[in-house]
């Protein structure tokens, strides 16, 4: 078995960060539309996240923000003439639309792909799918670039496959390594794919939610599953709780997480709670390993508080001691049950003993927590020997980084701000800037 770690790919978040309601049934991006951003503070928020873990030792890269505005979709629904003109008008008639070619969205790399790791697939490759996001008219654009960006990173195809999006139909949503787990004896030996999805579009008898949208398909899942080439017993499909969904689950990771044979979830997580993990406990069965369930009662924390805590968006990350460190948002420590809970779990004797605690305000207001704003990539030695190095987080990294995100990013952004070309040009400048700074000279095609 060879030598592997977990890496966590954190997206950087991008200059044009802002809350425009765009994501209906994520509960806090529809509370905050319309207030005013501050994009240098979510990046540094984030960096400071990347930072801290990097020191700590876990395994740590960033993958860059895309360009923005969109004005190939822009003018793709009928705006036309110059730069300008195309941004006044779409802000005159549709400025929804023009904070949608505004997103900053690609910051939650956790929807950027699933991954899995040489480990489980046939071909001894990692796999990556980038995800098509096409439930979100901001987010269905991402997956362009971010082909782009995880082919230049992971560009040796004698280690990595990057597989292009899932065709952009309600039948393939897909919504990336946030509706998947992956679980394992150690993060180098095959494991277990735990794949959840929110509705199956080929068998109407099957519930979904009734008020918000599920976003993950069943076939979806098993499309990635294929094109991964992932063995049939060591890949499981659990359906999300539908009425989990409708009170604003919109992912899986809202509502749990795992992390080697470690799964954290609440009661709800999953539909049909008591035969639901049976599957898994099986398949774990066939590599020698044992579940270690971590069941959080709605007594104990209700789906609410997971919600807008966003406990279970946390990130469980394994030790050198062989015990799990739980990566939270501040938010978890302000919600009484939720700090009463997580102070009891570190006492238990069970695998979590300790708390990291950051401030993401920037982009917990979008509903993006900690396990949003990674996408974690399991490798080998040789695979990141092999890989684009200038992504890795070190020191020097992280300085320059930060100077660069002080010399370009403003502190406040409103709606109306979206309509000024200077900024178009400003967001450009930055990401040219980028580009070079991470050693990728043709990462954008502007
Ligand atoms: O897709 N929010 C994102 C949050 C993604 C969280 N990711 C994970 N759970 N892995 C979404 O709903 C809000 C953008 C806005 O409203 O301006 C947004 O896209």
């Amino acid at each position: 078995m060879a030598n592997a770690r977990e890496f966590n790919f954190d997206g950087l978040v991008g200059p044009s960060h802002n809350y425009a309601g765009l994501s209906f049934g994520n509960v806090a991006s529809y509370n905050n539309v319309k207030s005013v951003s501050n994009p240098k503070e979510a990046a540094l928020q984030g960096l400071a996240k990347m930072r801290a873990l990097a020191s700590r030792g876990f395994a740590q890269g960033v993958l860059p923000p895309q360009v923005r505005p969109n004005f190939r979709m822009l003018r793709s629904i009928g705006f036309t003439g110059s730069d300008a003109e195309v941004l006044s008008c779409a802000y005159k008639e549709a400025p929804v639309i023009l904070a949608s070619a505004y997103s900053a969205s690609p910051m939650w790399t956790a929807n950027a792909a699933t991954v899995s790791p040489s480990a489980d697939t046939a071909d001894g490759r990692t796999h990556f799918t980038v995800a098509n996001l096409n439930n979100k008219l901001h987010r269905s654009y991402e997956h362009t670039q971010t082909a782009r960006t995880l082919k230049a990173v992971f560009f040796d195809e004698r280690h990595f496959a990057v597989h292009d999006a899932l065709p952009a139909t309600p039948a393939f949503g897909d919504e990336g390594a946030a509706n998947h787990t992956r679980l394992c004896a150690s993060h180098g030996a095959p494991g277990v794919e735990m794949f959840v999805y929110g509705r199956v579009e080929f068998d109407p008898d099957r519930p979904s939610p009734r008020r918000f949208p599920a976003r993950q398909t069943l076939e979806a899942s098993q499309a990635v599953a294929r094109l991964h080439g992932l063995s049939e017993r060591r890949t499981v499909y659990i359906q999300q709780d539908p009425d989990t969904i409708d009170q604003g689950v919109f992912h899986n990771d809202v509502i749990a997480v795992g992390n080697a044979d470690v799964l954290f979830y609440h009661q709800h997580a999953f539909h049909h709670e008591r035969t639901a993990l049976e599957p898994l406990r099986q398949a774990l069965a066939g590599v020698d390993t044992e579940l270690r369930a971590i069941r959080v009662n709605a007594a104990e924390v209700s789906v609410a508080d997971a919600v807008t805590s966003y406990l279970f968006n946390s990130q469980l990350l394994s030790k050198p001691d062989g015990r799990m460190a739980l990566v939270i948002p501040q938010e978890c420590q302000e919600n009484a049950a939720v700090s009463r809970y997580l102070q009891q779990l570190t006492l238990s004797g069970g695998p979590v003993d300790e708390l990291i605690s950051f401030d993401l305000r920037q982009s917990m207001r979008n509903g993006g927590g900690p396990a949003c704003l990674r996408l974690r990539v399991v490798l080998t030695d040789a695979e990141v020997a092999a890989m684009h190095q200038g992504v890795l987080m070190t020191e020097d990294l992280y300085g320059a980084l930060v100077s660069w995100v002080g010399k370009h990013y403003r502190d406040r952004l409103a709606p109306a701000d979206l309509a000024d070309p200077a900024f178009a040009a400003e967001v450009q400048t930055a990401l040219e800037e980028l580009s070079g700074l991470l050693g990728f000279p043709d990462l954008y095609a502007f």
